[in-house]
This record gives C-alpha cells, structure tokens and sequence, in this order.
C-alpha cells in the first residue's frame, strides 16, 4: 500500500487549516469508532495549532467512545440545535471524515450547504460525492484513522500526534478492522499501530473501555437474535437477521447494544453475505450488510438499499417495513445468486 498523495492536495489542506482559524469537523450518523476516533483526534491536533474546534454529529454517539479525550467539544444536532446553528454560522472551515456523501451526516446536510464554507475531506470509502476544496479519498485504507495518520504525517502535523491523538486513531484503527481482522492485510497498517502503541497508547485499557461493556440485558439480546431471529439461506450461502422494535423494548436497547452483531454469523464456513435489519420507530429500517471473499456487499447496498459503504462491509436503509425490507433483500439474492455460488 502506497500512502502518497498528490502534493497538490496536501499544500491545498495545509493553506486551508493555516488560512481559517474556527473548524468544524462533522462524520456520519450513528458515528462508530473510526468517525468519533478520526474526529477527536484531528480536534486535539487543530486545538494544539491554536485553532477553535467543535465536533458536530447528526446523533448521539455509543457510550462506549465516551471516554476519549475531545469528546466534550462534540455538540450533537439532537441534543443542542442552537449551538449547532450558532457554530455553522461562525465557522470558517468544515473537515468531513469517514463519509463520502453528505447525506451521512443526515439533518446537518442542508445547514453545512446553506453554509456554504471552504471544506476538506478525507475519507476511505468508494465513490466519493462531496465536493470539497481539498479531498484525500482512499479505499484502500483500512480506516480513516489510519489515513488521518498519514495526512497529519504528509502535511508536516507529526508533531501533534501526542498520547490522546494516538488513543483515538489507535480505537478507529482496531473497530474498523475487527479487531484487525479485516481490512488490513499489508503491512503500513501495523507499522502505524506500531507508531502509536509506541507514543503510550494502554492497549488493554482501550480494548476493556470499548469491549468488555455492555449490561446484562444486552448479552441477553444478542442470545436471542442468534438464536431466534437469525434465518439461514443455505441455498444462497446467505442469512440475515432483525431487531425489532420489541426487541428493543424487551431488553432495553441502548445505542451501540447492537455493534457487531452483523458480523457474528460469518463466522459459519458456508456462509458468504448477511444482513442485518435494524427496525425504528420512527424512519427508516436500517440495512447492515457484510460479506465474505470476492461477495460485493456494497453494489448490493447501493442497489437495493439507497445505500454503499465498502466492498464487504456496506449498508443502507429501506423506506418501508421491516417485512419489505426482507423481501427486497431476498429478491436480491436471487438476482446476485451466481455471485454467491461456490
Ligand atoms: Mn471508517
């Protein structure tokens, strides 16, 4: 994997972030590790350069990133609406990482455009839709920490990167490839991790803060969708499963209770692609899709489901019920069957 970038771009982020001095750094609705890790990280850089910064999310965030340094600057457009608007206003600069739309970051959209300020992306998912002033999209990357890492390092920020930035890209590394499962097969990525445990990152600490962390309740729920609501396709090397709105009722669901779940049957040998359906009470079912192998589960996503994401791990949403949502997701298979065959 080669990490250069045209040196037009990085001369372009550096005049950005000299040039403007109140930053906003906004991510994705229902922000996971790599988006709240690329965020704060980037925000502890800014504020060493001297820059105000705020983090603005659609959402709230699990509770499980709660313990990352930066966190108290995130301002989210459900908790605090006015200060979000006040800070759209003065802002003079808006960094987007870990999206590739802007639809992502759901109700900020039409603010951040009816804002209409100088932008920077940086981003590792395919297609890249924003129209910023200066973009470092790359797929390849296993993380947009990772790739943050090595913007800071190219634009000459290297000096910045202390033991709480470190924290922070180090967390969005280890959740985006499960743990290194995925995604990370060449060797920059623990050349990086390397770096970072080496500036005094506590590997167990972050392991126990964002995995060993869930109630009673949650280990409960996840029982039950394994067993009761997980369907087996083997005639397509294919499953899925759902949460319901009962579900969510019945083991008193908190944001993030569901992480991971998705991928827990690609643990079975036949099994190539799974989805998971998220029901809400109000919008849309949530589409969670990961495969295995050469299975594209991202066209699936941007077919079937308004969605996208990465070549195994995608999602999307089906404006509908939760039933339809299956439907759709069935008739899929049957069309993409030769893909699924052995
Ligand atoms: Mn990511």
């Amino acid at each position: 994997m080669n990490f250069t970038f045209e040196k037009q771009t990085i001369e372009c982020i550096k005049k950005l972030v000299a040039e403007n001095t109140t930053v906003a750094i906004t991510t994705h609705y229902n922000s996971d590790g790599d988006a709240i890790g690329s965020s704060t990280a980037l925000a502890e850089v800014l504020r060493q350069m001297g820059k105000t910064v705020k983090i603005l999310l659609p959402n709230d965030y699990p509770q499980f990133f709660k313990w990352m340094h930066g966190v108290d600057d995130i301002l989210t457009l459900d908790r605090h609406p006015k200060p979000i608007r006040k800070y759209i206003n003065e802002m003079d600069l808006l960094i987007c990482l870990d999206i590739n739309d802007l639809s992502r970051t759901e109700d900020l959209q039409p603010l951040f455009e009816q804002a209409g300020k100088k932008s920077i992306v940086v981003d590792h998912h395919i297609n890249l839709q924003i129209n910023a002033d200066a973009a470092v999209s790359f797929p390849e990357a296993s993380s947009t920490c990772e790739l943050l890492y090595h913007v800071l390092v190219a634009c000459g920020y290297e000096k910045y990167i202390n033991k709480h930035v470190a924290e922070s890209l180090y967390t969005g590394i280890m959740t985006d490839t499960g743990r290194l499962d995925y995604s990370s097969n060449y060797s920059e990525v623990y050349n990086v991790m390397g770096k970072l445990v080496g500036m005094g990152v506590n590997k167990m600490f972050i392991h126990d803060k964002i995995n060993n962390v869930y109630s009673y309740d949650r280990f409960r729920l996840q029982s039950k969708i394994m067993k009761d609501n997980f369907v087996y396709l083997p005639e397509y090397h294919a499953g899925y499963m759902m949460i319901t709105n009962q579900d969510k009722k019945d083991f008193h669901f908190q944001l993030g209770d569901s992480e991971g779940f998705v991928n827990m049957p690609l643990c079975m040998k036949d099994l190539k692609f799974v989805a998971l359906f998220t029901e809400y009470e109000k919008g849309p079912v949530k589409v969670s899709l990961r495969s295995k192998g050469k299975f594209p589960a991202s066209s699936f996503a941007t077919e079937f489901f308004n969605g996208g994401g990465h070549f195994n791990a995608a999602g999307g949403k089906h404006f509908g019920t939760l039933t339809e949502a299956i439907e759709v997701f069935k008739n899929g298979l049957e069309k993409y069957k030769d893909k699924l065959e052995k």
